[in-house]
């Protein structure tokens, strides 16, 4: 991750209306596009943490638009939970921290977009599931978000990233960059973008199902990983979905699958195990339990497609890795040369995986 000195990061701080002393800010988390820290002040000498981001500005152009998105759901979600009278509501819904300028948004003297949410304490995140409980409580968290979402007053969100699960555009990107080899990296991928190309013909059933009107738009989160779920210590449960920079509008299957891609992978996504990627066939049995115990709103044509969903995702995240590698390294954030290609080798295994067991999945999705 880019160094922040320790002058940066208080500045960051000092930009968010927050009561009490700045103590420290340190990097926190797994994600591969923004910038965490954990940010502790003393409250009259209680130590109260809160996550301080900076937003990759290549990524989102508009850091306002998207913490308005954030807003609004964020907002949705709280007052559901006070009418429930549920005495947990903050932990339950992410709550942003308003800037000192107005509005969510910080301007770093840099230019930088820094957002502040409160840290929900008590709880972690897993990045490889490591059973069908964990499984269950993310799905059914996600798709309580996402019923959630049904009702959001204020019409369409905004799009924070255009044609983000549009898989025939990013095939065209993936086209473009096997095109330049802009690194000299094509040949040591052979394998993978012949794969990739194999794989083309079925990549746009989703956009034509929702084109033609078969298959509805919703309000969805985009980037359901599963270390995009926040689980309570003490009982495990799927208490706060995080990460809501790409709420737009978009299809369920978009939310279901990203979880198949990232919860049955039996190995982490950059693994160098890649050879022995599979779809581990008991969590995705676990998550369809949870998606569909957490909300009862998908129309049979979604339920037909969740298994193809989850391979589709698969590949599509496949197809954005290998991109990113031909590319050289421009949107994910990498550690060593091969990065991006190792976790398109774990995606690609899992597309196989998934799709050698498509039957025996869908039937038990059927089933429910
Ligand atoms: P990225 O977009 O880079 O993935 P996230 O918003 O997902 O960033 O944050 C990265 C990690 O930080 C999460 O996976 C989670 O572990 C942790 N995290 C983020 N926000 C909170 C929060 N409000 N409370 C507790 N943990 C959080
Ligand atoms: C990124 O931000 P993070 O790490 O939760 C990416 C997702 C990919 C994922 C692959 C905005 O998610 O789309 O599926 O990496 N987010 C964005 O691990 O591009
Ligand atoms: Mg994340």
């Amino acid at each position: 991750m880019t160094e922040r000195t320790a002058e940066e990061l208080r500045a960051a701080a000092a930009g968010f209306d927050i009561p009490g002393d700045f103590i420290d800010a340190i990097p926190y988390g797994t994600g591969h596009i923004n910038e965490t820290y954990l940010a502790t002040f003393s409250q009259a000498g209680t130590m109260v943490r809160y996550t301080i981001q900076r937003l990759n500005s290549s990524i989102f152009k508009d850091p306002r638009a998207l913490m308005e998105n954030v807003l609004r759901v964020t907002s949705h979600s709280r007052r559901r939970l006070i009418e429930a009278h549920d005495p947990d509501a903050s932990r339950k819904a992410l709550t942003p921290v308003a800037a000192k300028d107005g509005g969510y948004v910080h301007f770093a003297a840099d230019g930088g977009a820094w957002r502040s949410y409160l840290f929900v304490e008590r709880t972690h995140t897993v990045d490889v599931v490591d059973g069908e409980a964990a499984a269950f409580e993310a799905a059914r968290a996600f798709a309580r978000f996402q019923a959630l979402l049904a009702d959001i007053p204020g019409g369409r969100l905004y799009e924070t990233i255009p044609n983000f699960h549009n898989t025939p555009t990013r095939y065209e990107a993936f086209h473009a960059a096997v095109k330049a080899d802009a690194v000299g990296r094509a040949a040591s991928a052979a394998p993978e973008i012949e794969f990739a190309l194999s794989m083309e013909k079925d990549a746009g059933r989703i956009v034509s199902l929702m084109q033609s009107g078969e298959m509805p738009e919703r309000a969805t989160h985009n980037d359901t990983k599963i270390n995009n779920v926040l689980l309570d210590d003490a009982t495990g449960e799927g208490i706060c979905v995080i990460d809501l920079d790409t709420l737009m509008p978009g299809s369920a299957l978009y939310d279901f699958g990203d979880m198949v891609r990232s919860a049955t992978l039996n190995m982490a996504e950059d693994s160098k195990d890649w050879r022995n990627a599979i779809c581990r066939p008991e969590i995705f049995k676990a998550l369809a339990r949870g998606f569909l115990s957490g909300g009862d709103f998908l129309t049979p044509c979604e339920k037909a497609n969740m298994t193809f969903g989850g391979a589709l995702m698969t590949l599509e995240c496949g197809v954005r890795f290998l991109a990113d590698y031909l590319d050289g390294d421009h949107y994910f954030r990498t550690a060593r040369p091969e990065h991006n290609l190792d976790r398109c080798r774990t995606q690609f295994a899992l597309v196989r995986s998934i799709l050698a067991q498509h039957d025996d999945l869908q039937g038990f999705v059927e089933s429910l």
